[in-house]
Formats: structure tokens, sequence, C-alpha cells
């Protein structure tokens, strides 16, 4: 349990920090503009993790185990985002996620620490744990995306066994799709969708994750914003971190989550980065009222927000203080 007075002596140090690093990123230029900004923002105990949707609220008590032991964020986005991945009822994630329209279940995911290290998963089948997989190509690879038949072999090399990941429930959603074969995208589907994954640990470091099995009878190869370092996930240890939800085509096209860290970056809060992207969307792309799209961010000292496109998108919180499951609040 933290102490009063470990609260104070963490806010301060936070506190330090943020303005050390932001005055050495010239972000903002006047000091006395930073002092007022921090001054004026809300300190929170570390740790903290955020995570999508309502299956972001088992995956955030697995991270929290991690993080409340002091590890370290990066094991702790990757243990939590295991969870669902592991989960057949959740059917838009890893193990029983939807496949594509040839019926077979292709995953992306990737993860990011607090050192700009990367790892990325894409068009991945028969194996359970994509972000596992993703977290290997950061920490054993020169490289940071490997894709289908390369990133299956590279699983398989370590030690990770093929399986069936198509489920009965989601092989007969299939089938009832194929009758009319009408590629529409689901809004909020089944109110869970991709997990993102962003967490903060004891020692100030920020990494996330995230992992999906995509857009439910996608076309065959199709891969989304969900494995795209700057789309579907970014991490500066010095600012903040984004991860996003949703259809990823447009994330895609906007590099949705590298600008909602480079938003933090310009003083914006959390939510307040993740409407500027939104906004950017609505305003480059004209058919975003047919999606749903949500971004969900962390910065440096513990304050995290949200934004999407329409109604009914939630993330679940969870710190020494809050555990719950957050509405955000949408354009439309
Ligand atoms: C993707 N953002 O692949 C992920 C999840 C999804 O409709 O498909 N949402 O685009």
């Amino acid at each position: 349990m933290n102490t009063k007075r470990t609260f104070l002596k963490q806010s301060i140090t936070t506190l330090l920090a943020l303005g050390a690093s932001t005055l050495a990123s010239k972000s903002i230029a006047d000091p006395q503009q930073l002092s007022t900004k921090l001054s004026k923002s809300k300190i929170r105990t570390k740790p903290v993790v955020v995570s999508t949707w309502q299956h972001g609220v088992a995956a955030n008590q697995e991270a929290w185990r991690i993080l409340n032991a002091k590890g370290k964020a990066i094991d702790a986005v990757e243990a939590g985002v295991r969870i669902p991945e592991a989960d057949p009822n959740v059917m838009t994630v890893g193990y029983g996620g939807y496949p594509d329209r040839e019926g077979h279940v292709t995953l992306d995911a990737c993860i990011m620490d607090e050192n700009q290290n990367c790892g990325s998963v894409a068009y991945l089948q028969n194996i359970k744990h994509p972000i596992s997989v993703a977290r290997l190509v950061m920490d054993k690879t020169p490289h940071v995306m490997l894709v289908g038949e390369g990133a299956l072999q590279f699983a398989k090399a370590n030690g990770f066994e093929e399986e069936n990941l198509l489920t009965a429930k989601a092989e007969k959603a299939w089938q009832d799709w194929l009758v009319e074969s009408k590629y529409a995208p689901v809004i909020n589907i089944e109110n869970h969708d991709t997990i993102g994954m962003l967490a903060l640990d004891y020692d100030g470091n920020l990494s996330g994750a995230c992992t999906t099995s995509g857009a439910a009878f996608k076309m065959a190869g199709r891969v989304g914003d969900s494995p795209i370092i700057g789309a579907g996930l970014y991490v500066d240890n010095e600012i903040g971190a984004a991860t996003a939800t949703g259809m990823g085509e447009l994330m895609m096209k906007t590099v949705g989550c590298h600008l909602v860290v480079e938003m933090m970056r310009q003083g914006m809060s959390p939510t307040d980065a993740c409407k500027a992207a939104v906004e950017r969307i609505a305003s480059k792309l004209g058919d975003y009222k047919q999606f749903q799209v949500g971004f969900l961010a962390l910065n440096k000292a513990g304050e995290y927000g949200s934004y999407c496109i329409q109604p009914g998108f939630d993330y679940a919180v969870k710190s020494e203080h809050e555990s719950k499951l957050i509405n955000a609040n949408s354009l439309i």
C-alpha cells in the first residue's frame, strides 16, 4: 500500500521527470508555460493499466498482478492481452476469433516498450498467442515485423505449437455469413473488438500491446492497423502511449496512434489528443460515419483518456485506486 508520503514523492518525481523530458524534447518552448501546465496536471499514482473494451477488465487484472509486484510495463501488457487471446468467448481476438471469408483465423499483434523497441506479427495463423510472438520478434530479431508464413516459421522455431483456432461457434458464424457473403463491418462488434493495452509501471515506464483477429470475414490477406506501429499502437516514453480499436483502415490512413502521442507532446490531455485524432479522421475521410474507431491514451503522469466516433466504446482502468469500465465520449 502506498502511503501519502510515497504518493507525494512519486508525484514530485513524476513532475520532475516529466518536466525534464518535456524540456529536453523542446516541444514546449516556454518554461513558464510548461510549469503552469504541469502544476495544473492531475498527477496520479503509479502504476496504472488501461485497455480497450469489456474484455479489458480481465486483461487488466492479469497485467495488474505484474505491475503491483513492481514488474515491468512491457511484461504486464504482454501477460494482460494473453487473457482475451486465449478466451474462445472473445470472438475478436486470438483463439475463437472470427475467420476471414475463406474460413481462416488470421491474427495481427504488436508490442512496444519504453525504449522505442517494437515487435509485430501480421497474418499469423494457428498460433494462439500472437502477442508473445511479436514480443520475440522485438527481443530476438533485428526486425520489427514478420508476416504470414515467415511469422509462423519463426514462432514454431521458438517453441510455439500450431493449433486450430477456429472454434465451432466462430465457424457457425462464418457459415451464416457465407449465405449472403455481404461485407459490412459491424460497429461495436458484441461490445468487444481488438484489445489494446497501455501500462505505466512503478518505475514510470510506459509500454503497450495490441492484438486482434481483425475485421470479421475480411478479404484473405487483409491486415489491419493493430500490428502497425503508429496506427494501432504507439509509445513514446517521454510523453505517453496510445492504442486504437475499430475499423483499422481509418487509423492506417491517418497514422492515428502516432498522431495521438504527438498531440500529447504538444500539451494536450489524453482525452483531447484522442478527440483530435478522431476529428482528423472525420475531416479527412468522408465515409467515417459508417465506422467505429476508438482511441485510448495514457500519458507519462498516469492520466488517461479516450474518444471514439460512435457511442458504445468503453475501456477498462486498473490502478491502486480504481478498477472500472468507462464509457468513452463520442463524436456522433
Ligand atoms: C482491425 N482494428 O483489424 C482491428 C479490429 C477490427 O473492426 O477489425 N475492427 O481493423
